[in-house]
């Protein structure tokens, strides 16, 4: 037996238990293990039964993921047999009980499904999540699942990949039984029940999968529904193949093109960079100077300045988190206002049944409104989200200062504002920190938190840690105009705005993005944000610029005519009373007419060089990002894309999609791009060096990990 797996009986009863911290994935060892133990229940007469379980938080959480990066790069990697296991064990003449607590999911589902019974923990979840990580179920999920829960459950399980709650499970025909108290002495006792019935084999069941007839409506809907919300994924469609060959072919056939289906996923580049996000997702929240063991300041309690859609929206997660929140607000009508909204937002919320009205009801008692500072030396944490103006900032946190306890953190939800320049307002700069939410704050999960000059550890780890209990995705990134994200998003809009002025369409401009997988195009995005936000601080920076450096100017001109995007009803586009964008041809004529005025030569714009001249812009300026040390990862650059700011996850973020094109081919056009446009497009020193040494960027952060 290997360490991973121990054999141990219960008197009639062997117990198979996996040991294989921290999810129990099934990586090499593991599968031997339970093999070996197999066999010996088979030549035990004493036992009548089994119960196989996971030891520790949890059954199996799959696969073990990261062996499929050494099966895909020519290395060993194990993982793969699974398939033959489960064979053995579903033949198995005593019947084993699946025992599932916390999470069986991918290859821990599969595993579960070949075990003649399966009882689970009421908080147990089940599901075929590999989807997500661009692959289909690799171990018959995709054929015993439609015969344990039906062809339509099975194929939104494994096409959509999201997890199923135990009680559901047991409705779907999943489980058999759910277990409450002691899980092991329950399906112990369970097992010994059903010790004399014979043992069915899932893969011999029939019943549930339904005729071709019957089926075809499933699988035209799922494959409709993939398109439209797994757009430009293949693995959903793949999942959708091997579904429905379960109901036209007999199990082993099923299992061969499911096989195939799997190991196209496994090698295409979409896994590959799903996979990077996954391990990208974890990695984001481990800093290097900060260790584990910091100490994390609780916040039991909050407050937030400023009650319009930001601060509102951040007031909502923390209330949906538990915190208590004062919510402050300088007069009673724009606190009425902010009040208004948070009640729509909730309201839409319980209409759609992400909330129930109950859950509501409850964290509205949790924000608190008012109009002074007074009870603001209760809040552990204090969020400022007041305009956008740094001298309005510093009046607020001097403020913050005063009145806030010792140790309290003061977190500043700027955008683009020198937060240090915002601590040095106050006398504990230490305590300073920058949380950017993302607009809609309740909605989006992209939170950078902005390190300060001396901004602490203790203040860094509970806003790292934070993050996670309000439900979003804390990325560290470091003090520069703009941050990460927005420092990339200008050169990426201006980008697409010096396209129009050279002659591309606005439609054309969008659409090459949202075909390139973004979730909106760069001109929608400024029409819905709002143009005249960036207008405002183009104006406010323009003593900054370089003279000579060409400008886009498309754009604020039409702020000067007042067409700002959705608010104004018109903007790139015209927008109808439900905010449907319609094509404006009175914005191509203006556009024509100021691009003559200003000299820009038209041409025919492909949509390859559309979408060229916009991700690379993002890659440049990231590479720079990471480069000064604003990024601590590349890794981190991406998972801030695909978190806020639509960038498809299929493709791994800029930073991925660069490596996987090739630096070499990235930094060549880019220099070509340089000629033509000028000193905008510099290529940045760090691409120039790894493109010129055949490395990547997620090379340059194993050079800085071996300086280190
Ligand atoms: C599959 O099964 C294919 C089969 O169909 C076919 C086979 C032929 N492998 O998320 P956490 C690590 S594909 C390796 O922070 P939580 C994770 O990186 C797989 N490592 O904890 C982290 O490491 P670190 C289908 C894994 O409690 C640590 O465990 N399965 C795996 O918030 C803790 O993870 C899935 O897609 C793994 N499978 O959430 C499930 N899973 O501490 C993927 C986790 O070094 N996993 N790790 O950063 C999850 O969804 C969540 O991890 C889970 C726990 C819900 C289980």
């Amino acid at each position: 037996m290997s360490d991973l797996v121990q054999l141990t009986k219960d008197n009639d009863i062997a117990i198979i238990t996996i040991n294989n911290p921290p999810v129990n994935a099934v990586s090499p060892g593991v599968p031997e293990g339970i093999a070996a133990a197999i066999e010996q229940i088979a030549k035990d007469d004493s036992v009548k039964a089994a119960v196989l379980i996971g030891g520790g938080k949890t059954f199996v959480a799959g696969a073990d993921i990261k062996e499929f990066g050494k099966i895909t790069s020519g290395k060993s990697g194990g993982g793969l047999e699974l398939p033959s296991l489960l064979l053995k064990i579903e033949d198995s003449r005593k019947p084993i009980v699946m025992a599932i607590h916390g999470t069986a999911f991918g290859g821990g589902l599969e595993l579960a499904m070949s075990g003649h019974y399966r009882v689970a923990a009421p908080s147990a979840q089940v599901g075929q999540p590999e989807v997500k990580l661009g692959l289909i179920p690799g171990a018959a999920g995709t054929q015993r699942l439609p015969r344990l829960a039906g062809a339509a459950k099975g194929v939104e399980m494994c096409a959509e990949g999201n997890p199923v709650k135990a009680a559901d499970a047991l409705k779907f025909g999943i489980v058999d039984r759910l277990v409450d108290g002691d899980l092991l002495a329950g399906s112990v006792s369970f097992a010994r029940e059903i010790a004399k019935a014979p043992a069915h084999k899932t893969r011999e069941r029939t019943d549930k999968l339904g005729t071709a007839e019957q089926n075809l409506p499933v699988f035209t809907t799922a494959r409709e529904n993939a398109r439209k919300k797994q757009r430009g994924m293949m693995a959903p469609l793949a999942a959708i193949d091997a579904v429905e060959a379960a109901t036209r072919l007999p199990f082993d056939e099923g299992c061969k093109l499911e096989r195939k289906l799997f190991t196209d996923c496994l090698f295409s580049d979409q896994s590959k960079a799903l996979i990077h996000v996954f391990f990208g997702e974890r990695e984001v929240a481990k800093i290097p100077d900060i260790p584990k063991e910091t100490p994390i300041i609780p916040v039991n309690t909050a407050a937030v300045v400023g009650a319009g859609t930001m601060g509102g929206g951040i007031a909502m997660v923390l209330a949906n988190a538990g915190i208590p929140v004062l919510l402050k607000e300088a007069d009673q009508a724009a606190l009425d206002r902010g009040l208004a909204n948070i009640h729509k937002n909730y309201a839409t919320s319980v209409k759609r049944g992400r909330f129930t009205q109950q859950f509501v009801d409850e964290r509205l008692k949790l924000i608190q409104p008012t109009l002074s500072y007074e009870a603001f030396a209760n809040a552990d944490l204090v969020i400022e989200a007041v305009f956008e103006g740094m001298t309005l900032k510093r009046e607020v946190f001097a403020e913050l200062d005063r009145v806030c306890k010792s140790g309290a953190i003061l977190a500043s939800n700027t955008s683009t504002l020198n937060i240090d320049e915002i601590a040095a307002s106050t006398a504990r700069p230490q305590s300073v920190i920058g949380t950017h939410f993302f607009s809609p704050a309740n909605v989006m999960r992209l939170l950078e938190i902005v390190r300060g000059k001396v901004t602490s550890k203790e203040v860094i780890a509970t806003a790292m840690q934070l993050s996670k209990k309000i439900g979003k995705i804390g990325v560290l990134v470091g003090n520069c105009r703009g941050f990460v994200g927005n420092r990339m998003f200008h050169p990426y809009v201006r980008e697409s705005v010096f396209l129009v002025e050279e002659g591309a369409s606005v439609e054309a401009v969008d659409s090459a993005l949202y075909d390139f997988g973004m979730a909106m195009g760069p001109l929608a995005v400024g029409d819905l944000a709002g143009l005249d936000v960036g207008w405002r601080i183009r104006k406010e920076y323009r003593h900054l610029e370089k003279p000579g450096i060409r400008q886009a100017f498309a754009g604020d001109n039409l702020c000067e005519m007042g067409r700002y995007g959705q608010k104004t009803g018109a903007g790139w586009y015209k927008y109808d009373e439900s905010r449907r964008a319609i094509s404006d041809p009175e914005v191509a004529n203006l556009v024509r007419k100021w691009s003559a005025e200003a000299g820009v030569p038209q041409r025919q714009v492909s949509p390859e060089e559309i979408v060229d001249r916009c991700v690379y812009a993002l890659v440049n300026e990231g590479a720079r990002i990471l480069e000064e040390g604003f990024a601590l990862r590349a890794v981190d650059i991406d998972i801030i894309y695909l978190n806020g700011y639509g960038f498809p996850a299929h493709r791994g973020g800029p930073m991925w999609y660069a490596d996987t094109v090739g630096l070499k081919k990235v930094y060549d056009r880019i220099e070509e791009f340089h000629q033509a446009h000028g000193e905008l497009w510099e290529p940045a020193p760090l691409l120039k060096r790894l493109a010129a040494e055949g490395k990547k960027f997620a090379d340059f952060n194993k050079e800085q990990t071996a300086a280190a």
